[in-house]
């Protein structure tokens, strides 16, 4: 059994991907993907903020996640962003242009008839009634089903927000996830999301937590996963332990537009992040970090050069562990 609660994503992620592993309930081929499965898993992580595993073998794409949160706050669709973090999300376009499925900001912010969006309604409720049961978001539809061949069918069904004793908790639904790549990017982007409605609301962060039908891991990565497990399993091992950012509580869409302003800039390589212009740039450490990260990823698609010493030195430690290690060939001769 995997325990239900894990103090960090780090643990969770290593306790499902050994479940998987070693007991996984049957072996399923659809849409061109053989995976071991495990049906019905759930677990609880208490500190939603120690979102990321720190694993050598799986350097995460930090860049990826915070973009990926960040299209979803800001209520987009569009593949020309995300691709360029991902682009293997090209393949889920069925336009070349659009997501459809995959995109969670699209459906939580576009406006309805009462000219309020899901996120909206769910902090109005938040507010008015503290204990309600209803604030709930949907991302499945079911017409997804009705378009023949969809590329992009929303694995995320439902997540529910409830409020208690002061603390914001969030709980997703998910038919379906790839447990190896998809639930990293998933567990962020929804615990990042939670932790900004946490601000917006003045309350605490709770514990997040993910039930999913369908949790897999497919036989191409079967591999990788072994490797990474053997990592996490060895005698002694300790994750490397940095401090847990914390989203100052004074955030805001402010925030959220300045960033994704500046992202559009870096990521088109108009003008480099130098460390006068993110001084000038009206955003706190915690955001401005968020840039660096993105500014990184710049030097990384836009340039052959390694990326530059100062602007790794400027990172956060746990940010700088991940993007030394994820991309390794690029770091300058000084590096470690
Ligand atoms: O056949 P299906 O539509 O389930 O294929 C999509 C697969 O992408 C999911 O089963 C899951 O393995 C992965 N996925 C994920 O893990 C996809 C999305 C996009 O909504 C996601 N997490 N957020």
């Amino acid at each position: 059994m995997i325990p239900r609660t894990f103090s960090s994503f780090h643990d969770a992620y290593a306790g499902v991907l050994e479940a998987i592993t070693e007991r996984p309930d049957q072996t399923i081929s659809t849409r061109g993907n053989t995976s071991a499965e495990l049906l019905d898993v759930s677990f609880r992580i208490s500190n939603p903020r120690d979102r990321l595993p720190y694993l050598v073998r799986r350097p995460v794409n930090i860049a990826y996640n915070l973009a990926e949160a960040l299209w979803y706050l800001g209520g987009r669709n569009d593949l020309d962003m995300i691709g360029y973090y991902a682009p293997g999300m090209s393949n889920y376009s069925a336009d070349g242009h659009t997501l459809t499925g995959s995109a969670y900001g699209w459906e939580l912010f576009q406006h309805g008839p009462d000219g309020m969006s899901q996120w909206d309604r769910v902090i109005r409720l938040l507010t008015t009634d503290p204990d309600t049961k209803r604030a709930t978001v949907t991302f499945f539809r079911p017409e997804e089903l009705a378009i023949e061949s969809n590329p992009d069918v929303s694995c995320t069904i439902a997540a529910q927000f409830l409020l208690r004793d002061g603390r914001l908790h969030l709980t997703s639904y998910m038919r379906g996830n790839d447990a190896y790549m998809g639930m990293v990017s998933d567990v962020y982007a929804f615990t990042f999301m939670m932790e900004f409605a946490a601000a917006q609301l003045g309350v605490d962060v709770g514990h997040y937590s993910h039930h999913v039908g369908s949790m897999h891991i497919n036989d191409r990565d079967m591999k990788n996963v072994r490797r990474l497990l053997n990592e996490a399993r060895q005698d002694g091992y300790q994750r490397p332990a940095f401090d847990v950012l914390r989203m100052p509580t004074a955030s805001d869409w402010n925030d959220i537009e300045t960033v994704l302003a500046h992202e559009a800039i870096l990521r088109a390589n108009r003008e480099p992040l130098t460390s006068a212009k993110l001084q000038a740039v009206a955003l706190g450490p915690y955001w401005q970090q968020v840039l660096l990260v993105f500014e990184v990823y710049r030097q990384i698609k836009h340039t052959d050069a390694p990326v530059q010493a100062a602007t790794l030195a400027a990172l956060d430690p746990g940010y700088e562990w991940l993007v030394r290690r994820r991309w390794a060939n690029r770091m300058p001769k000084e590096a470690e």
